[in-house]
């Protein structure tokens, strides 16, 4: 007996083979592909803002050259992600205006300011931390293109955790006035870092059928419990401490108990009254309409020279912008 499109989809998951974008899937699971993708994507464009604020002030051109690179891989994964939306028929134009119109989420980390260039390394420590917990599990995601990018990206993002922690070793070994910024930004990102994970398994509606469908392969909880349990040596290490009375080493269940974020506040920073919200948006939004000139010029250039002209995949709406093959050539 034949088996039904369904019945595919349903074997090549359980099978942990990958979803590639010509194979038929549930419209429900194909929304939740691009929900989960577009979000990421628009979060490390964001993403890109607090630390790119530091840029001009690094206190070394060895700092600044750092810091100009983990800022451009952030653009870079942004874009993987965007292409990797755009094999589930999305446009990525239609992504970005649905970002600056408030239609599609970013990662509520993004809406805190960074108030020292301490605040640059715990980025890199907790943030990057936060995002290779959740993403190293994603590389085994059942969305080929999805999975596959998330391999390049946790690299270079695990290079960034490194950064970060070496930027705040150097500082811990300084001044007491140093220690102070480091502990401060600790005490200010810690919290933040946690939500990142998203609300706690029990206020999560999407994360049952991700797990089922094994787009997630972890709950938020676990996840969020694996970063403190890494994280915990390492601040030991620096010589911080984390701002969390209730965190202790739990010998029964072999990891740490720590205390809830607030809950409320998260909820205020997904619902567009965090910090920095309004500023990210508009920074974001005069970014799209400043760079329209150059996406024009792109175009024009690609309209008088058929070696650059659009090219759309089949099945696949044409955004009417050249698209890149999988060798990295224009089609
Ligand atoms: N912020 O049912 P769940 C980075 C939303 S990249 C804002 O649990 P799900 C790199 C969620 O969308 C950081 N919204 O949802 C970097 C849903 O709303 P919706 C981004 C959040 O999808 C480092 C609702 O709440 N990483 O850091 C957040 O199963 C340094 C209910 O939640 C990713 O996107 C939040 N924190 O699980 C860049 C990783 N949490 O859409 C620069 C991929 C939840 O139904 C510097 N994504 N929401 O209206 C994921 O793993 C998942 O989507 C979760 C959420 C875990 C984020």
């Amino acid at each position: 007996m034949t088996a039904t499109v369904e019945e595919q989809f349903e074997e090549v998951v359980a099978h942990d083979r990958r979803i590639e974008p010509r194979d038929w899937m549930p419209e429900a699971y194909r929304k939740t592909m691009v929900r989960q993708i577009a979000q990421h994507a628009h979060s490390e464009i964001i993403g890109m803002q607090p630390e790119g604020a530091w840029i001009a002030r690094a206190p070394s051109l060895r700092r600044k050259a750092i810091l100009l690179a983990k800022v451009q891989d952030e653009a870079g994964h942004g874009l993987y992600l965007y292409s990797a939306a755009e094999t589930l028929g999305v446009d990525r134009g239609d992504l970005t205006n649905r970002l600056i119109t408030g239609a599609q989420k970013y990662s509520s980390i993004f809406n805190y300011p960074t108030l020292s260039f301490a605040d640059v390394g715990v980025i890199g420590w907790l943030v990057d931390g936060a995002a290779i917990c959740n993403q190293v599990p994603l590389c085994r995601s059942s969305y080929g293109p999805y999975a596959r990018a998330m391999v390049r990206i946790c690299k270079e993002e695990s290079f960034h955790q490194r950064q970060g922690y070496e930027l705040l070793l150097t500082m811990m070994r300084g001044s007491e006035g140093q220690r102070e910024m480091v502990q401060d930004a600790t005490n200010r990102w810690w919290w933040p870092s946690l939500m990142m994970f998203g609300p706690p398994d029990a206020d999560s509606p999407n994360t049952a059928q991700s797990m089922r469908w094994r787009i997630k392969r972890h709950t938020n909880d676990e996840l969020r419990q694996r970063f403190v349990d890494m994280t915990v040596p390492q601040a030991a290490a620096l010589g911080v401490a984390l701002p969390d009375p209730a965190l202790r080493w739990n010998a029964e269940r072999g990891a740490n108990d720590f205390g809830q974020p607030d809950w409320d506040e998260f909820k205020r920073v997904v619902g567009g009254d965090g910090p920095c919200n309004a500023q990210r948006i508009a920074h974001r939004r005069a970014a799209q309409e400043n760079g329209a000139w150059v996406r024009e010029a792109a175009l024009a250039h690609a309209a008088k020279h058929p070696r650059f002209a659009p090219f759309s995949a089949p099945n696949q709406p044409d955004s009417g912008r050249p698209k890149v093959q999988s060798g990295g050539g224009l089609a």
